[in-house]
């Protein structure tokens, strides 16, 4: 293989662990707190689950542990969109399962949840898992967005499990994914299967953390690949002085990622989705506040800039969210109608017809292309791909028209130039930082210990991550702690809560106290590229986002 010295180089990288993953796995025990509670919902969550619900906190601590030796099999499974960190939880996983017993086997099940009910797998060797640690991708079992949910898939992992004599099963992936886990849990727990599943909370987009999960892992090296790139564009229009550029950043829903790249880079102008949410900012309210921006800028003769863009802000907009959940309904209960009309022209006149007036009105406002782009494909989830929808190009548009009315009242002298990114792919692969190789290492050692210590439907949970590797604090969390009921396509449906930007929230505030003064002076930051050897605040440093949350 043509291997990159720093890939060579990264394969002898060690991760750095927290005190209690140095002991000998016979010898690392959990020591469990009060029972729990969900965050709300509790008597309808409590009945929905009878076995795992209420369950203790759990925190390894350096006690015997007779059972870590035995000999088991286990299956894992990536879920969901990359997130660098992946590999490193497969191979802490593998290597916590042959300190227990060399004989044990790990089983990778190919292309997401799909490979455990089609029971399509690998088994992962010590040399096959050589290539990949400390590397980015998941491609060492692949991804899939299948979503497990039906006794139909239930009942198949059963036997797929028994068949292969596997009795511990690692789901990797976000909310959604973690709440099928806990589902799965539930669903082997009352058949007295004798399967255990634990989850380990992975998104590049950050919004899986909560009181007990700090972060999920790959958002510090994405949103360091992101910033990187963004402060190369800061630099490149400083330097050119003639382009503005829209930058619209990953992240379905929330806007962490937008955020911690905006902290890093101090944009001009960096929109947050919550916050336009919390507002109700409409769409003509926040292009003219970029287009006055742009004005003032233009007087000081700097016709150029950043914008930074949350991938999920069209949703958050009051009137487009409400026009994508009516399309999203529309779509969903009459797919079989719609998908007779061949012609967008026959599609949109439809679509026009079955919605609200409101919506209808906000449909038709919109340029042709991006009516298209709200019509596409839902994902398995029956959402909206936002990531398929150029809101920067839309905010250009819109932003250009705006110019010219001032530019014909008088009100603006400048040129608008612009260019439009979208950083999302970009990141998702990334070699991780050393904080995401140590941290999802540790997630899955941790992993094999809440397995060795006989517990199932947890989520593998690394705590103190401000702080240096050998202080964190390792252990296990009911997943039914994080959840409460919503509503999912009308029906009431228990999942894990999404973590959204707060407003309150310590980096929100740091933000918002520095954006007026960012927006008008440049006042531009370069983070530069990932560092992998150098002093620590060069290459151990966790997030912005993490640090602030931290101090409060
Ligand atoms: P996960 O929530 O599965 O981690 O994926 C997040 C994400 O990267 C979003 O930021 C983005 O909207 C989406 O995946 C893109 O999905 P796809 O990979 O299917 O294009």
């Amino acid at each position: 293989m043509n291997l990159s010295p720093l890939q060579k180089d990264r394969y002898n990288y060690k991760p750095h662990l927290p005190e209690i993953l140095k002991s000998d796995v016979s010898k690392i025990s959990i020591e469990q707190g009060e029972a729990t509670e969900s965050i709300s919902d509790r008597t309808e969550l409590k009945k929905m689950f009878p076995n795992t619900y209420g369950m203790p906190i759990a925190k390894l601590v350096e006690t015997v542990n007779r059972d870590a030796g035995n000999k088991i099999n286990v299956g894992v499974v990536l879920s969901g969109g990359q997130a660098p960190g992946g590999h490193n939880v497969i191979a802490g996983l593998f290597d916590g399962i042959k300190a227990g017993n060399p004989e044990s086997k790990l089983y990778g099940f190919l292309g997401g949840p799909s490979g455990l009910v089609e029971d399509s797998k690998i088994e992962i060797t010590a040399g096959y898992l050589d290539g990949y640690r400390n590397t980015g991708g998941f491609d060492i079992i692949g991804s899939g967005r299948t979503k497990l949910e039906s006794e139909e898939q239930f009942n198949r992992g059963i036997e797929v499990c028994k068949k292969n004599d596997i009795t511990a099963i690692v789901i990797i992936g976000g909310d959604d994914s973690n709440t099928n886990a806990a589902m799965l849990a539930e669903y082997f727990a009352g058949k007295d299967a004798g399967i255990q599943v634990i989850g380990c909370p992975k998104t590049i987009d950050g919004d899986l953390k909560n009181e007990h999960i700090e972060a999920s892992f790959g958002f510090d090296t994405a949103t360091k690949t992101y910033s990187e790139l963004i402060g190369n564009i800061e630099r490149d229009a400083n330097s050119a002085k003639k382009y503005w550029h829209f930058i619209k950043l990953m992240g379905r829903s929330a806007s962490h990622i937008g955020l911690e790249c905006a902290l890093q880079t101090q944009p001009n102008y960096a929109i947050i989705s919550e916050e336009v949410e919390t507002h109700k900012t409409s769409l003509t309210e926040i292009v003219n506040e970029i287009a006055d921006l742009v004005v003032k800028r233009a007087d000081n003769d700097e016709n150029f800039g950043v914008v930074l863009v949350p991938e999920g802000l069209i949703e958050f907009i009051p009137e487009m969210g409400a026009l994508i959940s009516e399309l999203n309904d529309l779509l969903a209960d009459k797919a079989d109608y719609y998908n007779t009309l061949n012609t967008f022209e026959d599609q949109s006149a439809w679509i026009n017809k079955n919605l609200s007036k409101d919506s209808s009105y906000a449909f038709s406002s919109l340029p042709n292309n991006i009516q298209r782009q709200l019509l596409m494909d839902r994902d398995p989830h029956g959402n909206v791909q936002v990531s398929r929808i150029e809101t920067e190009i839309l905010l250009i548009e819109m932003v250009e028209a705006k110019l010219s009315e001032l530019k014909s009242e008088g009100k603006y002298k400048g040129a608008f130039s612009h260019q439009h990114h979208f950083f999302g792919y970009e990141g998702r692969c990334a070699f991780p930082s050393n904080f995401d190789s140590d941290y999802c290492y540790a997630l899955g050692y941790t992993a094999f210990t809440l397995i060795a210590n006989g517990l199932t439907g947890y989520m593998s949970s690394v705590r103190n991550l401000s702080k240096p590797a050998s202080e964190w604090i390792a252990g296990g969390i009911p997943v039914t702690m994080m959840m409460n009921l919503e509503i999912r396509h009308g029906k009431s449906k228990p999942v894990i809560k999404k973590a959204l930007v707060e407003l309150d929230g310590a980096p929100f505030k740091a933000f918002a106290a520095k954006r007026n003064e960012w927006a008008v002076k440049t006042s531009f930051r370069f983070p530069g590229a990932i560092q992998y050897y150098g002093p620590d605040e060069v290459c151990n440093a966790p997030t912005i986002t993490l640090e602030l949350e931290h101090q409060k």
